[in-house]
């Protein structure tokens, strides 16, 4: 198998590629543009953990300028892809190793110029990025070449940099400048090994060099390295001193380093499909996204919904991370999900101060949470097609289910690694602090002696302000559970620790007793007659009609389904798993014919207009032992970016990118679907559910600190082998 995928000339695929040939090393990603593109193609260098907002527009990530800048002259002619149909070109991205390549070649002046660049984002030296770049002509020509810092890079509510100062060493081209609302300070650093290349001149941030090509092929190296006020106190000298490390050892033993690290990634992580190569390719392409963007260097951030590719979603980390993303970390690089989940204990003053402002007690955490916490969720977060006006939506207020799935995240990793550590470290604060705000935010109930949640939006965001949804009120009823098992397990192994906790949290003013009433008399939605559990009060009652009925109505392609007014509002059609999603976590709560109603009642009713669907209805089907159904599902969110057949807006908004939750969730539908890998009596357990085409499925995965591989071979009992830890 190959490991790579490849894309030829397109124009109309350049936004697409820019997100399918994505570098990334979890501290900044590189989208898949050529070297010479610009704002108008999407280039961008996306920091994570750097938020800039301009006036009244959305806070959203910065995109650095670009280090990697490289252009050819003749003379006044462009010689690019933004000018010239070329003869040849071919974009590659090699995911085994995290490196991008492309070939191009342009018939010139009945002459042939080629261009050739591999790429990479260091996977060691996270502020570092590579290029190199080979250029050859069947006949001798002398062109010129412009290589330095662009600031033509895309921006959605820009422009976020200002100031901007450019130093002109000797061997290196340094560009400093602020963003706009805070000042933080962000330089990129750029040197060039360009002994071959004549200096015709600089300028600014540029340098144009002469160069006379023949077929002998000149190589050349960009450096570039980027640093910002988050990394130190000073970028500037942080970003020339890293770069002359960089500098001082040639391309090859920089690149040695970063395959390495792909390699280790890889034997740890991969995962061995045989008898389906497109589910292969998919799968390992999946994965390939997720060890990318995977925070290994820090415990004060996360990964944000489109992953490093841009300023969508505002760089923020929603549900994703924990419910779609950690369990793949969770099982192979523990130590990058303690980081993921040490974000929320970072963020839980931001969470505190949600539920303050609401007027509840206890942790609300922003729906849409950037680098301290703060909710960059808008009150107006769609724009109307037809008014042009932003539309209220409830998404920060009232999608409560967040502070639940950041609970059940720290118990599932606490379980399956049995890191007490974490839950030591603040982890069990919040999952305190979680409980309390869902007993701060009930309503009871007198006449039906129960505890409801009301007026709250469940994964099915095309439904706001409901009561009682199924999965939020499951799941607030599982946070009291984690609570209740927390405190006991605590006060047995930890007591000391347990009373700390009490304190800093304030529980004292709120009783375990509390907590223990809330877990027995919160109402959760129960299978009707016919097995179905209703997705909300009065759901049932809604227009039954299907999902090409509801898009028929549509009066313009990028309409909001959901809201007030949206099309889905006043029907049963559902945006995304909610029931199914209930299922998927508490399975063990149901039987396997009301978990196939379910699914069976809820299928035809679901858009999948979020990318975070399709895994969760592979996963269940898997539950009632249908690989059938769960196959397709399966192969739509393993290939999401591959195809790139996703929704690109929400009204007028544009929403692409990446989509590393449905990377997770491939892992997911592969693993605990398909291989049906599971805990029980705290030992692993594998009870396959193969797809007809899968001869073999092996994964590895660190439980309880030991490390095993997994080998499930069609037809035979399957091998769990503890593997020798070192
Ligand atoms: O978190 C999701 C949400 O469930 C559906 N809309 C997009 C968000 C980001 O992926």
């Amino acid at each position: 198998m190959s490991w790579q995928v490849r894309a030829g000339y397109d124009p109309n695929q350049i936004v697409s590629n820019g997100n399918k040939f994505l570098l990334a090393n979890g501290y900044m990603g590189y989208r898949g543009t050529m070297e010479e593109y610009g704002a108008e193609q999407l280039a961008a260098n996306t920091i994570l953990g750097l938020y800039d907002q301009v006036g009244d527009k959305w806070r959203e990530p910065v995109n650095a300028p670009n280090g990697l800048f490289f252009k050819l002259f003749d003379q006044a002619t462009e010689i690019s892809l933004l000018t010239l149909k070329p003869s040849f070109h071919q974009q590659t991205l090699d995911y085994q190793q995290g490196l991008h390549i492309r070939k191009t070649a342009f018939s010139y002046n009945e002459n042939t110029i080629t261009l050739q660049a591999e790429r990479f984002l260091h996977m060691k030296r996270l502020h570092l990025m590579v290029d190199e770049i080979t250029l050859a002509a069947e006949k001798p020509i002398t062109l010129q070449v412009k290589i330095g810092i662009d600031t033509a890079v895309w921006d959605i509510n820009g422009p976020h940099l200002i100031n901007f100062e450019t130093e002109d060493l000797a061997d290196q081209i340094i560009l400093s400048a602020k963003t706009q609302r805070e000042h933080k300070n962000i330089t990129v650093a750029q040197a060039v090994n360009a002994s071959k290349l004549n200096c015709l001149k600089k300028e600014g941030q540029f340098a144009y060099y002469e160069v006379t090509l023949t077929p002998e092929p000149i190589t050349f190296h960009i450096f570039a390295t980027t640093f910002n006020a988050n990394d130190c106190q000073n970028p500037k000298e942080a970003a020339k001193k890293e770069l002359d490390v960089a500098f001082a050892m040639d391309f090859a033993s920089l690149k040695k380093e970063h395959t390495q690290i792909w390699k280790g990634l890889w034997e740890k992580a991969d995962v061995e499909i045989d008898g389906d190569s497109k589910a292969q390719e998919a799968i390992r392409y999946s994965l390939y996204h997720l060890l990318s963007i995977a925070p290994r260097h820090s415990d004060t951030v996360s990964i944000p919904a489109r992953g490093l590719s841009g300023q969508t979603y505002k760089g923020a980390i929603f549900w994703d991370t924990e419910m779609f993303m950690l369990p793949f970390f969770m099982h192979v690089l523990p130590e990058v999900a303690k980081n993921i989940l040490s974000y929320r204990i970072y963020t839980l003053p931001g969470a505190l101060a949600k539920a303050k402002e609401y007027g509840f007690n206890g942790a609300f955490y922003a729906w849409e949470s950037q680098e301290l916490g703060q909710d960059a969720t808008s009150d107006y977060n769609v724009v109307d097609v037809f008014t042009k006006r932003p539309m209220r939506t409830y998404f920060r207020d009232k999608q409560i289910h967040i502070s639940g799935d950041i609970a059940y995240a720290f118990w599932q990793y606490y379980e399956y690694t049995k890191d007490l550590e974490l839950l030591l470290k603040g982890g069990a604060q919040v999952i305190f602090e979680c409980a309390k705000f869902y007993y701060s935010y009930a309503y009871y109930k007198v006449e039906k002696n129960r505890f409801e949640l009301i007026d709250v939006i469940g994964p099915d965001e095309y439904h706001e302000r409901v009561y009682n949804n199924a999965y939020t009120n499951k799941l607030a009823q599982k946070t009291m559970k984690i609570a209740l098992d927390l405190w006991e397990m605590l006060a047995e192994n930890a007591p000391e620790d347990l009373a700390e906790i009490l304190t800093a949290t304030e529980l004292m003013e709120i009783d375990k007793e509390k907590f223990q009433r809330f877990y027995n008399e919160i109402y959760v939605p129960q299978p009707n007659d016919a097995e179905i559990i209703e997705q909300f009060d009065n759901y049932f009652s809604l227009e039954d009609v299907s999902v090409t009925a509801v898009r028929k109505r549509l009066l313009d392609d990028k309409e909001y389904w959901g809201g007030a007014y949206g099309v889905a509002a006043d029907t049963q059609v559902i945006k995304q798993a909610d029931v199914i999603f209930m299922l998927h976590l508490f399975g063990e709560d149901y039987t396997k014919s009301e978990i196939q109603k379910n699914w069976e009642y809820y299928e035809p009713r679901t858009e999948h207009g979020s990318s975070l669907s399709a895994c969760i209805y592979a996963l269940v089907a898997c539950q009632f032992d249908n690989q059938d159904w769960a196959y397709p599902y399966f192969m739509k969110t393993a290939t999401v970016d591959l195809t790139g057949e996703t929704k690109q807006y929400a009204g007028t908004i544009y929403i692409g990118g990446t989509h590393p939750a449905a990377n997770g969730g491939a892992w997911l539908a592969a693993i605990k679907g398909f291989g049906g890998l599971s805990v029980k009596n705290n030992q692993l357990q594998v009870t396959p559910k193969l797809p007809k085409s899968w001869q073999r499925l092996a994964f590895n995965t660190i439980f309880n600190g030991e490390s095993y591989h997994i080998e499930i071979e069609a037809g035979k009992t399957p091998r769990i082998s503890k593997k020798n830890n070192s």
